[in-house]
């Protein structure tokens, strides 16, 4: 089983809207698929934990989360090119420490950490915790055990803002102490139909014939019954198609003059540039951020027909992008990243 560091950031697109709006936190707060003026027809993407508190959960309607909460309720539409943005900035981060990263949601990421102590893996992980807290104003719960669906476990059960190791010979003591809904692959059709099978806990799940689940569930019944059983063999697979750069910068003072903000844009393309140089990488993918005065932010991307390492490309497109954002106001920060990235040096591309 491979040793994981499992993150999952807190109330994810919630947090990402309490940092551009700081008024709202300690508030109850949902995030939903409506625009605010008809805030009672979409559903609930996520709310805080303020909001959880009185019922209110990822995908029930926004008309259902009203009900729940009598109080004022605050409600925002959500904005997901905002949030990839701060996710890109998240998984650069863990990309950094130079070990296997499969991302595996827009909030998730898994670390391959084989050859660390347990007491190394839990400072690395107080580390990842500190350093998202400061550039990105946000909280995550990390878990840490062999085998990657254990490590998601840990941080479930962790949540918000926690940290949780458990060691390889408390495995199956974790699983066992585990609700069944709360094993990963476990959703609502999987419970049902195990209940039906009159399997209710997962110390029956643990000591069921495996024949059976593997009828029942195909490959899916394998995986579930080694997995109660305290085996999980899945690999972290890295997915360099989500690896970016970008470097970002707060001006010294608001601006919305492009004759300003220019040099800017010029010193932070020459900085992801030489990144990019110095790991071998093309970029087919360009993207533009800013922060307006009134902490929104905006951003933009754009697609190039072909790879390329150039510079000048970089920013022309950057600029193009910087200067349509600031139609809308003064800006206190720009930024620029580069996505879809393929290696250099002869290979035709990593994936
Ligand atoms: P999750 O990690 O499942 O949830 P969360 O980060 O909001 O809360 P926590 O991890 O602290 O329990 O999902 C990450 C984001 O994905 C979430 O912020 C919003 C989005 N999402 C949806 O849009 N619809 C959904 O049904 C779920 C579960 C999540
Ligand atoms: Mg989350
Ligand atoms: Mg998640």
């Amino acid at each position: 089983m491979v040793f994981t560091l499992y993150v999952d950031m807190d109330y994810f697109f919630a947090a990402c809207e309490e940092v551009r709006h700081p008024e709202l936190k300690g508030k109850p707060l949902v995030v939903g698929t409506a625009p605010a003026n008809e805030r009672t027809r979409g559903v609930v993407q996520t709310a805080n934990y303020v909001a959880r508190k009185y019922g209110i959960k990822s995908g029930m309607p926004n008309m259902d989360a009203f009900a729940l909460c009598k109080e004022h309720l605050n409600y925002l539409q959500s904005d997901e090119p905002y949030y990839e943005e701060v996710s890109a900035g998240i998984m650069e981060l863990f990309k950094s420490y130079k070990r296997p990263v499969e991302v595996i949601s827009v909030d998730e990421a898994a670390m391959d950490i084989t050859g660390l102590s347990n007491e190394e893996a839990v400072s690395l992980a107080k580390e990842i915790k500190s350093r998202i807290k400061e550039k990105f104003g946000l909280t995550c719960t990390i878990g840490i055990c062999e085998g990657k669906t254990f490590a998601k476990m840990a941080s479930d059960e962790a949540k918000p803002d926690g940290l949780m190791l458990v060691e390889t010979n408390k495995i199956k003591d974790f699983i066992a102490s585990s609700e069944l809904s709360k094993i990963p692959g476990v959703g609502k059709k999987t419970l049902e139909r195990l209940n039906e099978m009159r399997i209710n806990t997962v110390e029956e799940l643990a000591k069921a014939d495996p024949m059976v689940l593997i009828d029942a569930f195909g490959s899916a019944g394998k995986e579930l019954y080694m997995a109660v059983n305290g085996i999980d063999n899945s690999k972290i697979i890295e997915n360099y198609e989500t690896l970016s750069i970008g470097r970002e910068i707060t001006l010294k003072k608001a601006s919305s003059d492009m004759d300003e903000i220019k040099p800017v844009l010029e010193k932070l393309a020459e900085d992801v540039h030489a990144e990019l140089v110095k790991k071998n990488y093309r970029f087919k993918n360009v993207g533009a951020k800013v922060r307006y005065t009134d902490f929104t932010m905006s951003v933009r991307s754009y697609s190039l027909r072909n790879y390329t390492d150039s510079k000048e490309q970089m920013l022309e497109v950057g600029v193009k992008m910087i200067a349509q954002l600031l139609k809308n106001g003064p800006v206190r920060k720009v930024g620029i990243r580069v996505s879809k990235l393929i290696g250099t040096k002869g290979q035709k591309s990593l994936f």
